[in-house]
């Protein structure tokens, strides 16, 4: 309706925005700021928070949507930010030139929420304090929201913010290490990414990244920390997805197309957008040349055009991730030199060939399996530098230890475990690779403890997962999510308090139950899912799939958090999550979680006359410990769960010594196109990052509060309602004019038709700077402030009418 008022306004826009102004000022009786006026003609003028205020999911859902389809992709959500993929291309909004801009605002919060705000505020927060407190920006989101964008986005801006601004030498110096960093996306990401159905460059890892400052804030270093890598995927992939990005990246044909790569644009920043898996969407076209390994390169490696291989599912396509030639470029530049790099890709390819080896059974258990290629298991050998006959040996011989003097007996596996044991040591290599390659990026790009004091930490780590079958890779992810989602919580309400105190309020949380209940079941002790999974390694008894679900139904039958498994077809229990309840399945859960190692495989690589892998496997000092562990050996069982759960705890406790920021990246449809979000799937994902659960928390305070200026801007309006109130704006304190508004408050409930009668006045509490209020006073302050505008509406169009 104030639209039509400012539609009937002829001449041009700005004259009527002015006279509309005027006409509301003389009925207001008071000044109306022309960003008020601009709200009051937007059709979807809120904000996030003020959305939120009205604690439904719903209402947040409808403010994003609004600002997406309005191409603005950040959101201000409390102490969050809400980044939505854009899935597009939008180099404007993240230009050096807009890096700057926040850098130099004076208070970049009152900017469009970006994720350079929380850059900035961080990268303040370091350098205003008189005791430096390190600060940590967490990422989350579903696979495919944007986390390592985001993180790569904001490793630029601090390459861009705190470089360092002396003199042409030590800036080169400073830009090296700044460079150096960056790379370490490229080639992290060729090594630890991969395409899979929800994402064409999907982190198979978690990362947290310290940008490591100097005593005048300029980044001098950094410390990577990687977490549970996929490894499986090596030897194992889904048809429709590919292996890790780098095999496909060494095979690329040598001048075959493909899009503009990364090492023309800032490296590791931003690239052109592919539609999401390429099995769902139409080849790509690709405008520009990229080299994949030369010729002699390939001879070398065995790697001849055309060849088949069994673990390079999806060679046909290739996709931007694919840069051979950014990938090795980035590892220059980090040190790793051009034979180093030969010797990686060479055992990357001799993997390649290890894969392509399948056994036929002998029909004989006496007699061990056949190899069905001699040809993959001789070039498998030769590029691995391993002595050919103890590799098919150890492939098909299983040598068990046995009686009291422990003798040694030699069994040949069946088909199935000698595929076992070449998958196996593929994972083995990959993962010491993959170690490795962490360790080197982190000397090359480490500074010296004694040259730096603060850091800024970035975690980019997989969300909540739930899916249609889930194992032991989602129990340690969801563990994870609880485990970030309890700080968070924490650090929410800690920062709730905090206000309220500086404010002069008492008010308390101490009834909000946080998530404590869900980590209990799953980490707690004496029992708990975790502690039960590792019982059943430890023991090493055979046990069935369906006997872990009924011991860990029955040993935690008290938890609430243990959901109620009815009807399931094959074994599985249900963790009631905060983001939701997911279904695991046991099948599997201990093997995996035990992640056996034949002794016999490292031993093997102990042999290996690569210079590479003399690195990974280190021959032993020790003779002793190179015999496979006996029956009896009592040394503790290392599981999975209890490696992750120990560097998760490492993780929360430098995020804990740290003031945490928080970035909830929200994918708007799974399709990865741009200007569609998808209702439920948002809405699902708002749920499992925490933020309807942050919205819960707030309805158990104030969750809203404006400053009293904004306030009184917002409200004088309501003061028509209250005749008693001071005359003019003008005349008044802002103090004396928020009272006048709140004597509202009760006239407004009266007028409300569904007030009970007798019903507790609406809560508010006024601070020392701000008003704090919940959703329910702040709809009946803008139920009323509705009604008065368009009483305005209506007098001015009559006061027109009257004109002509
Ligand atoms: V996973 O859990 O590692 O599978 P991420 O890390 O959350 O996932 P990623 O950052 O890889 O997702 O983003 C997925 C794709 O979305 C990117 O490859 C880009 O093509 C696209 N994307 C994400 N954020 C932006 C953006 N701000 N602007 C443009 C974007 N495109
Ligand atoms: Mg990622």
């Amino acid at each position: 309706m104030l639209q039509q008022v400012n539609g009937h306004s002829s001449g041009s826009d700005a004259q009527g925005r002015e006279s509309l102004r005027e006409d509301l000022q003389e009925f207001l009786g008071g000044e109306v700021p022309l960003h008020q006026l601009d709200d009051l003609t937007k059709v979807n003028p809120v904000t996030l928070e003020t959305e939120s205020a009205k604690g439904t999911s719903a209402s947040v859902l409808r403010c994003l949507q609004a600002r997406y389809t309005a191409d603005t992709f950040y959101t201000n959500a409390g102490c969050t930010l809400v980044a939505l993929n854009p899935f597009k291309p939008v180099p404007q909004l993240y230009s050096p030139e807009l890096m700057r801009e926040y850098h130099a605002a004076p208070q970049p919060q009152k900017l469009k929420p970006h994720i350079f705000t929380v850059g900035e505020q961080t990268y303040r927060n370091v350098r205003s304090l008189i005791e430096p407190v390190n600060q940590s920006i967490v990422v989350s989101g579903e696979s495919g929201a944007g986390k390592t964008w985001t993180s790569r986005c904001l490793m630029k801006f601090y390459a861009v913010v705190a470089a360092s601004p002396t003199s042409w030498e030590s800036h080169k110096i400073a830009e090296r290490i700044e460079q150096r960093i960056l790379n370490s996306n490229p080639v992290m990401e060729a090594f630890g990414n991969a395409c899979t159905l929800r994402n064409n460059n999907s982190s198979r890892f978690g990362k947290f990244i310290q940008l490591q400052l100097n005593r005048d804030h300029q980044m001098t270093g950094a410390a990577i920390q990687t977490y549970l890598l996929e490894k499986t995927r090596v030897a194992c992939q889904d048809s429709t997805e590919r292996n890790f990005h780098i095999f496909y990246q060494v095979c690329t044909r040598r001048g075959l197309q493909l899009p503009r790569c990364r090492a023309e644009m800032a490296p590791g920043l931003c690239r052109p957008r592919l539609p999401q898996n390429p099995q769902l969407s139409p080849p790509p076209r690709l405008p520009q040349i990229c080299k994949g390994a030369s010729a002699d390169e390939r001879l070398q490696w065995h790697l001849p055009e055309g060849a088949a291989f069994s673990w390079l599912p999806n060679p046909e396509r290739t996709l931007e991730e694919d840069c051979f030639e950014v990938t090795r470029e980035a590892m220059l530049h980090l040190g790793i030199d051009a034979p180093t790099q030969n010797n990686i890709f060479q055992a990357l390819a001799g993997l390649l060939h290890l894969g392509n080896i399948r056994f036929a059974d002998s029909g004989d258990e006496a007699q061990p399996c056949r190899p069905m290629d001699d040809g993959a298991v001789r070039t498998s050998a030769l590029l691995l530098r391993l002595p050919e006959d103890p590799l098919l040996e150890t492939l098909r011989i299983r040598t068990i230890r046995a009686g009291r003097q422990q003798q040694v007996f030699r069994k040949p596996c069946s088909q199935a475990e000698c595929d076992t044991r070449r998958d196996c040591l593929a994972k083995l290599v990959y993962a010491r690779l993959f170690d490795w390659l962490v360790s080197v990026i982190n000397s090359s790009v480490c500074a010296d403890p004694a040259s730096w004091t603060t850091f800024i930490g970035l975690l980019d780590v997989y969300g909540f997962e739930s899916f249609p079958h889930n194992s032991l890779e989602q129990l340690c992810i969801n563990y994870a999510n609880e485990k970030l989602q309890q700080h968070f919580v924490a650090h929410y309400l800690r920062a709730q308090q905090e206000e309220y105190a500086v404010e002069g309020l008492e008010w308390s949380f101490v009834n909000y139950q946080d998530n404590q209940t869900c980590l209990d079941l799953i980490e707690g002790s004496p029992i708990s899912i975790c502690s039960l999974i590792n019982e059943e390694c430890r023991l090493n008894r055979p046990s069935s799939a369906a006997q872990l679900q009924t011991r860990i139904e029955s040993a935690l039958a008290g938890s609430p958090c243990l959901g109620h498994n009815k009807l399931s077809p094959e074994p599985s229990f249900i963790v009631l999550h905060y983001a939701g309840s997911v279904r695991y399945h046991t099948a599997g859960l201990v093997e995996k979680n035990k992640d056996p190692i034949p002794p016999e495989l490292t031993r093997l690589l102990q042999q290996s006359q690569d210079p590479l892998l003399k690195v990974l496997f280190p021959a032993d000092p020790e003779e002793k410990s190179q015999e496979e562990p006996s029956g009896q050996s009592r040394a503790p069982v290392l599981t999975v769960v209890s490696k992750f759960k120990a560097s998760l705890e490492q993780l929360l406790q430098v995020l804990q010594a740290t003031t945490p920021h928080y970035i909830r990246c929200i994918k708007p449809n799974s399709q990865g196109r741009a200007q569609a979000l998808h209702r439920e799937e948002v809405l699902n994902q708002l749920e499992a990052c925490g933020l309807v659960e942050t919205i819960h928390i707030s309805a158990a305070g104030f969750p809203i509060r404006v400053s009293h200026r904004t306030f009184v801007e917002r409200y004088a309006s309501l003061r028509r309602l209250h005749p008693q109130g001071s005359p003019h704006a003008e005349q008044a304190t802002l103090r004396a004019l928020l009272q006048d508004i709140l004597h509202t408050l009760p006239a407004l409930e009266a007028a409300t038709p569904a007030a009970p009668a007798g019903a507790t006045p609406a809560p508010v509490h006024c601070g020392r700077t701000k008003v704090f209020m919940t959703d329910a006073t702040l709809e009946l302050l803008e139920r009323g402030r509705a009604q008065v505008l368009e009483q305005c509406a209506r007098c001015i169009q009559a006061g027109w009418r009257r004109h002509r």
